[in-house]
């Protein structure tokens, strides 16, 4: 449990709030309406001197995705930073030992992106094996000539075993809605799944991974980048696939080795690949493009409007609960990741 010198105390005064990205409007009137908040209005990653000047007297900070929350920039921090709340369920951007050694709680937005990601993940599993972004291509080209019985050949989904690692929420998410699809469904995860979801999805477990890479006709990631799943699928593993399977990734793009992916797609040693994610965002391979057999999207899983507000509403409920002197509900502990 992260010790905090400040749990317990209410903070006596409003929290002087740092948002560093553009939030939907709402959350940030609402943030303006409780907190002394200091906001982001240029839709812009803050710079690395804008960040350092932000932890300098804040009592909160709320970064997101594109921020670099390191050691150095929160041993660098002045001794207001009571709380780093941050707008997104994973946390591999914010050294969560470094906090924990200043008495830095973190916080993170769980559970309200799940559907809103499994949602995306089976558009990819759709939209891979099925063509739809090359049939779109196209029609927008105007070079479509017409039916053909040969024409656009893709691979059926229905009856096929999909793979997912890391049966959390997102992966349970995504195994309910294949399962409507007619997938079966495989996972491996840390820890085996509770008999009754196993039941109810009529999931098989493998607690060895290559055994189940090397069987699944797709495999879907849905566990957190940690430095235990960074390059979880390397080349071995890719080389462990079957020619005729897909992978898809909405989690991280740490968790493929992504030049590795690359040169098996080229290869065809896999049949292809929907990416939401990168490993150097918002920088995309040039391997990567150009592939017909990937369909690669801007990190746009959880992009909701429903979905951010939700977001936002975490975020305040986190910071509020903290400032009365409470536990913030979604307090991050590092051995959850
Ligand atoms: C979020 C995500 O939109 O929550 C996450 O972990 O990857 C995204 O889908 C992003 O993190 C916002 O900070």
């Amino acid at each position: 449990m992260p010790s905090s010198k400040w749990q317990g105390k209410p903070l006596g005064h409003k929290p002087k709030v740092v948002v560093t990205r553009k939030l939907p409007d709402p959350v940030e009137t609402r943030m303006m309406e409780l907190f002394d908040t200091r906001l982001n209005l240029a839709d812009t990653p803050l710079s690395r001197a804008e960040l350092v000047e932000a932890v300098a007297d804040a009592d909160v900070l709320v970064p997101t995705v594109t921020d670099k929350i390191d050691a150095e920039l929160i041993k660098g921090a002045g001794e207001r930073l009571r709380l780093i709340a941050s707008f997104g369920t994973g946390v591999d951007h914010i050294d969560l030992p470094a906090a924990k050694a200043k008495g830095v709680l973190v916080t993170n937005t769980p559970g309200v992106l799940t559907e809103d990601t499994a949602d995306m993940t089976m558009a990819l599993i759709l939209a891979v094996p099925r063509r739809i972004v090359e049939g779109s291509k196209l029609i927008a080209d105007a070079t479509w000539t017409g039916w053909s019985p040969t024409g656009m050949l893709g691979h059926r989904i229905h009856g096929k075993r999909l793979g997912i690692i890391g049966m959390g929420r997102i992966g349970s998410a995504v195994a309910r809605r294949a399962r409507g699809f007619g997938l079966s469904i495989h996972y491996h995860n840390r820890r085996r799944a509770h008999p009754e979801v196993e039941e109810e999805l009529e999931a098989v477990y493998w607690d060895n991974l290559d055994q189940m890479v090397a069987r699944m006709d797709i495999l879907s990631i849905n566990c957190p980048h940690t430095p235990a799943t960074y390059h979880l699928i390397n080349k071995r593993r890719l080389d462990l696939m079957q020619p005729h399977a897909y992978i898809v990734n909405t989690s991280r793009g740490e968790v493929i080795h992504e030049t590795a992916l690359a040169q098996a797609l080229r290869e065809k040693q896999i049949a292809g690949a929907g990416l939401d994610v990168f490993e150097q965002e918002p920088y995309v391979s040039p391997d990567l493009l150009d592939l017909p057999n990937a369909v690669l999207l801007p990190h746009m899983g959880s992009a909701t409007i429903e979905g951010r507000r939700d977001m936002g509403e975490k975020v305040i409920v986190n910071i509020r609960t903290f400032a009365d002197g409470h536990t913030p509900p979604d307090r991050v502990i590092e051995t959850m990741f």
